[in-house]
């Protein structure tokens, strides 16, 4: 049983001195996340660097001087090649929308700089080829990469990763995984940068989707070699905005074309051949963040959901047959992942320490010499898993290999 502890979150230990200097180029809803990651983290884990938040980069001078001066930036730039180029910095955060990751992840890699980069790592399959090759050439050097599936740092879905590898669910035979989300279903909502294809790359495939293949693979350890899908845009014209930003902004009159999708749904075939089904969805009323997934094995099963994110269901097979049920565990012990540097058992973490939990775990590799995760070619694997399933719903859904 949890004993309650003290309320002594600060129990760091470790005098640090080399710090890791960190230019963050987007400065958006993501930006905002990131910054917070980056802010927090030495304040509650020992981390072996010492993260310092050093240049903020965005398109509008002055917004982007007054977001670095809100999120604890000490300089702001409008010129991400400059700052690329400065010796003083060691790390590049990649937060814009997918179509400039490549350049600037391959610039900043070129460059001997550290790259975090924010899912989906690319807009298509080529692009995250050339960024996975960069990636691997720097790697040789020592520079280190990784893209930012930041679910992975949820405690409850580590958790959950861990008892699929510990065995206690047995054989992994079949999985299913949404992201639903429900800010699309007004058909009036704006046409962000999010509904472009050419900004985007994809659309609730890409955004959401993304996450759901990146957790599916990482609970259950296989990877999705076979899809089968179709990909639906349900409202195809939208009020343009006058400037597009995130998820909202201000709508005019006049009416552009969406040419993303806005529903994606998915049958997956895993390594091992167990099935997987997919849904991503930005049109499901009611659900505005539900990140789930639930996994069943030949000895239990385990089910998550991310409105509910302390939280994991287990189901544990050889329960007495007159106690089996799904029991809730709550997600906040400090055995648990990540948890023990927090705040005492039962006190809830939100949506933003999984920002925390990947700044730490990425200062942690980056300083250790050690190869982070999600790697970009974890990312690139998404990727090809995204293209297949277009390829599929082009294809009247025909089964099609993740290439
Ligand atoms: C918007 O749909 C969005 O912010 C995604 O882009 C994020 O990756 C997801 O975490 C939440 O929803």
């Amino acid at each position: 049983m949890g004993v309650p502890r003290s309320h002594s979150p600060h129990r760091k230990t470790t005098i640090v001195t080399q710090s890791l200097r960190i230019a963050m180029v987007g400065a958006g809803f993501m930006g905002a996340a990131h910054s917070q990651g980056w802010r927090v983290a030495p304040r509650f884990f020992d981390l072996p660097a010492r993260p310092e938040m050093s240049v903020l980069v965005g398109r509008d001078a002055e917004r982007t001087r007054s977001s670095a001066a809100d999120w604890g930036w000490t300089e702001s730039s409008t010129d991400w090649r400059a700052v690329i180029a400065r010796d003083d910095i060691d790390v590049v955060d990649i937060v814009t929308p997918g179509d400039s990751h490549a350049e600037i992840a391959i610039a900043a890699l070129e460059a001997g700089k550290h790259v975090l980069c924010e899912k989906p790592l690319a807009n298509t399959v080529e692009e995250a080829q050339r960024m996975t090759d960069a990636a691997e050439q720097a790697r040789r050097h020592g520079i280190r990469s990784m893209v930012g599936f930041t679910y992975r740092r949820v405690p409850a879905t580590t958790f959950a990763r861990d008892l699929v590898a510990s065995g206690r669910i047995g054989e992994v035979r079949q999985v299913r995984a949404e992201y639903l989300q429900d800010w699309l279903s007004d058909a009036d909502a704006p046409l962000t940068w999010r509904l472009q294809k050419e900004r985007a790359g994809s659309g609730a495939l890409g955004d959401i989707g993304a996450h759901a293949v990146d957790l599916a693979e990482y609970i259950t350890g296989q990877r999705v070699e076979r899809v089968s899908g179709v990909l639906e845009t349900l409202v195809s014209e939208r009020p343009v905005l006058a400037e597009s930003s995130g998820l909202s902004g201000s709508a005019g009159t006049e009416r552009g074309a969406v040419t993303v999708d806005d529903v994606a749904l998915f049958t997956g075939r895993l390594s091992s051949g167990a099935l997987a089904s997919f849904e991503a969805s930005r049109f499901r009323t009611g659900r505005k963040n539900a990140l789930r997934i639930e996994v069943s094995g030949s000895l239990g099963a385990l089910a998550f959901d991310l409105e509910r994110l302390n939280e994991l269901d287990l189901y544990v097979a050889t329960d007495a047959e007159t106690e089996l049920g799904f029991r809730r565990v709550l997600v906040t012990e400090p055995g648990h992942p990540y948890v023990g540097r927090w705040w005492p058992t039962g006190h809830m973490l939100g949506y933003e320490h999984g920002f925390a939990h990947q700044a730490k775990d990425f200062i942690e590799d980056v300083a250790g010499d050690r190869d982070p995760r999600p790697s970009f070619a974890d990312g690139l694997h998404v990727q090809s898993v995204l293209d297949a399933v277009a390829r599929s719903s082009a294809a009247d859904s025909a089964w099609v290999s993740v290439s």
